[in-house]
């Protein structure tokens, strides 16, 4: 901690809140306690400027405009895609695909690697804590091939059963498709390990990093893994924005995933040549100011160190987890051993939603419901959980409101 603190100074909490116009918001006159980060971040200013500045200044069709502001466009996408780069300390520019978000990367792959290389029988890895956005794609590509989907599982803990899931990756293992960071558990997942076991069997691995992203340092070189996807507005930048990362050889040989303008090289009735890497699977206009806006979110992370971002919300998790399981009747679900910035939890007698509606209407903001891992709830016997998600502008005494938010609920329900 000392030479990240003599470089970037304290983690001044309460300055870094001025960063973000909507924290200065009131809800139902309350100060807004904003606890759903999971499901997307609010924006800093300097995300915000710099999509005011890209409309402004900078705005044309990108890629295809020999004129000034087409130009200016161009260099600002391609700018932020060297960030994302840098970010994911990728090898090239060309191996980051923008998309819109991470459903789309897993989708790209799934559709395009997958019916290039699946056949009948090839088995598909996936965990029993992944987002739907990472089983309904692989269901779909089993259905046109007729491969297999097993599924590692989960023990009480919301950890990964790691010999299971290395009894379940064998000869027959084609893809190993797994969460980084548990959406409704917080589970960190130990992916270099499992892209170890996986590439042993020459199986790929794509890691959905959605909820690891805010919060952990990624390196996909030392990972090692083939694939990785994540969305910018879970990462501080905007939605409609995401990020599909992939070796270049296996991006190389898959075929493209739409056609359209954008990607190709040529066009005839008879016949189509691809454009190279990354265009190949950018059919269209893409999202161009989305993605100046998330190289500028990019940016802002760097400018605070993701790792004293992620002191300090490990520092918040431990104290709420810690203040949560001293009320009465919380049960707090995902206790893995390494956890991230999400703490699930139940409260006997009461329904999720009802908690949610109480906590809402003293300006706290959580998530209830499956969060769309189903497959999670359904392992814990639940039919929804109540998600206090954390970023990097939340505060202790926001906690503090969190738990006399829930000292209210028991109090009306006892009444
Ligand atoms: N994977 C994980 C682990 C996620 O948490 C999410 C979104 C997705 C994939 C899909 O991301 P999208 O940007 O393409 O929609 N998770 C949540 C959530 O937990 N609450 O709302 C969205």
């Amino acid at each position: 901690m000392n030479a990240l603190m003599a470089e970037h100074g304290a983690y001044d909490v309460a300055r870094i809140r001025g960063d973000f116009p909507i924290l200065g918001e009131r809800v139902y006159g309350k100060p807004l306690t904003y606890l759903d980060n999971g499901a997307s971040a609010q924006k800093p200013r300097a995300v915000i400027d710099a999509i005011r500045n890209a409309y402004e200044t900078e705005y044309a069709n990108v890629h295809r405009g020999v004129h000034y502001l087409s130009q200016r466009a161009t260099d600002a996408m391609e700018s932020a895609r060297q960030k994302v780069r840098d970010f994911l300390n990728a090898r090239e520019d060309h191996e980051i695909i923008f998309v819109r978000g991470a459903t789309e990367g897993i989708n790209l792959v799934a559709a395009s690697w997958g019916r290039a290389n699946l056949k009948p029988g090839d088995e598909i890895l996936l965990t029993t804590m992944e987002h739907h956005s990472n089983i309904v794609p692989w269901q779909m590509i089993r259905d046109q091939t007729g491969a297999v989907i097993k599924v590692a599982p989960i023990d009480d803990d919301g950890a990964l059963v790691m010999e299971e899931l290395a009894r379940l990756i064998g000869p027959r293992t084609r893809m190993v498709a797994v969460t980084h960071v548990s959406n409704a558990l917080g589970t960190v997942v130990p992916i270099a390990d499992i892209i170890r076991r996986a590439h042993a069997v020459g199986a790929k691995v794509l890691i959905d990093g959605c909820q690891a992203v805010p919060h952990i340092p990624v390196d996909v070189q030392a990972l090692d893994c083939d694939f990785y996807v994540f969305s910018g507005h879970k990462l501080y930048g905007p939605s409609g924005i995401g990020v599909l990362y992939g070796k270049a050889a296996l991006l190389e040989a898959m075929p493209p995933y739409q056609g359209g303008g954008e990607m190709i090289e040529t066009v005839t009735f008879q016949k189509t040549t691809y454009a190279g890497l990354p265009f190949k699977f950018e059919a269209g206009t893409p999202h161009i100011v989305g993605a100046v806006g998330l190289g500028a979110a990019i940016e802002y992370l760097g400018s605070l160190g993701l790792p004293r971002i992620a002191a300090h919300e490990h520092e918040l998790l431990a104290y709420a987890t810690e203040r949560l399981a001293a009320l009465n009747a919380i049960r707090i679900v995902g206790r893995a051993p390494e956890k991230a910035a999400i703490l699930s939890f139940t409260l006997d007698g009461v329904h999720p939603h009802d908690i949610g509606t109480i906590l809402d209407r003293e300006g706290i903001a959580v998530r209830t419901g499956h969060h769309c891992a189903q497959p999670v709830m359904d392992r814990f016997d639940l039919p929804a959980t109540v998600r206090a998600s954390f970023g990097l502008y939340n505060t202790r005494e926001e906690v503090d409101r969190l738990v006399a938010g829930l000292a209210r609920v028991q109090e009306i329900f006892r009444s």
